[in-house]
């Protein structure tokens, strides 16, 4: 063929391709077109086989008008495409006859767990007076959970918390003490820890589950006395439960402390008027406390006759259920939505 006529049969190709394509009534009609005309073994494609007709100076000049009639196709499938697809869209709409004034879905939102919101409330307390955050493991050794916090083997304190054995000889840990000497081991003096953590027993009713959770405050340093232990939980109960908060200690008897005290807030319900969460007394206890007992320092390697600590050990349960006046704590763990979305903010 004459290359004038290649060229005019060209155009004229993609003069055809051009407003067949623009005038694709669907999305079907527009793959068969481009079957036809851009396919491996399609029109355009078919010009190709002129190449050996045409001279050395007319063949890149075929090679370059085949490209640009492929591209200007191609372009014009591109535009079409989207026409026919806004053109479905709009007539889905139209069908499904959508009603933009009906006000929106409101999706469902999460809150934090009202022990999760307690635990970050007391750390916030804690970090804010320059403690930092420790970790221990759940499954225990005995050594940590008991001996080495002074409970002797056989000892009838260990009876105090109800123990959950494991196969391997390890144990549930019972209280977030063990996080005491974990942490003597690895840091030196000055040490201000608190060790928030998941802690079991054997124990349930309605105050007492049999998994639960504990926050451990270990501060050692030298000169530190009771006073200092007061005046941090003083602080504690005032910025958890109020700035009128009083407090007392009461002697009590942990192996690993020494004076070992409980420690009681006044009734935040009946301000000691006498009522049933407080049983009548006026005061509500809180939490453990006491001076490191020096036998655990040792087992910290701290020398005692250099350093003095203080430790408390608190329940978040405990804490919650005096915060929301709660008087069953399985609230917490059976994940009822009627109590949890009352706690939503
Ligand atoms: C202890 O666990 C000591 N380790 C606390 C301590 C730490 C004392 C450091 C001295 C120095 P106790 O067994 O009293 O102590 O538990 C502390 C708190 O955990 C209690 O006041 C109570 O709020 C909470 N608690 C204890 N048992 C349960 C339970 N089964 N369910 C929910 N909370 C519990």
């Amino acid at each position: 063929m004459p290359s004038d006529l290649v060229w005019s049969k060209l155009q004229e190709l993609r003069d055809n391709a051009l407003s067949a394509i623009a005038s694709a009534s669907d999305e079907n009609a527009l793959t068969t077109l481009q079957k036809k005309y851009l396919g491996k073994k399609g029109e355009v494609q078919a010009y190709m086989q002129h190449m050996k007709e045409l001279s050395a100076e007319e063949r890149p000049k075929l090679g370059a008008l085949v490209n640009e009639v492929r591209d200007r196709i191609e372009a014009r499938f591109a535009e079409t495409e989207k026409k026919l697809a806004d053109a479905r869209l709009m007539a889905d709409l139209k069908l499904r006859h959508e009603d933009l004034s009906l006000p929106g879905r409101i999706p469902n939102r999460g809150a934090e767990h009202p022990l999760q919101e307690t635990q970050r409330e007391i750390e916030d307390i804690f970090l804010s007076m320059g403690f930092e955050i420790a970790r221990g493991p759940q499954s225990e050794w005995d050594y940590f959970n008991f001996e080495a916090l002074n409970f002797p083997a056989d000892h009838p304190a260990r009876d105090m918390q109800d123990t959950l054995m494991l196969e391997n000889g390890s144990l549930l840990r019972t209280h977030t003490s063990p996080v005491q000497v974990r942490t003597m081991l690895c840091y030196e003096p000055p040490i201000r820890i608190i060790a928030p953590g998941t802690v079991y027993r054997r124990d349930d009713d309605v105050t007492h589950s049999p998994v639960f959770h504990q926050i451990e405050g270990l501060h050692i340093e030298k000169g530190l006395n009771l006073t200092h232990l007061r005046g941090i939980l003083q602080l504690f109960a005032q910025s958890m439960f109020g700035k009128d908060t009083k407090i007392r200690l009461r002697p009590s008897f942990f192996p690993f402390t020494e004076p070992s005290v409980e420690v009681d807030i006044a009734c935040i319900f009946c301000h000691q008027k006498g009522c049933r969460m407080c049983k009548g007394c006026g005061w509500i206890e809180i939490l453990g406390a006491g001076m490191v007992d020096p036998n655990v320092l040792r087992e910290g390697h701290i020398d005692p006759e250099v350093w003095s600590g203080w430790a408390f050990g608190v329940g978040i349960e405990r804490v919650a259920m005096l915060l929301h006046g709660i008087t069953d704590i399985r609230l917490f763990f059976e994940s009822d939505l009627r109590f949890l979305s009352q706690f939503r903010v």
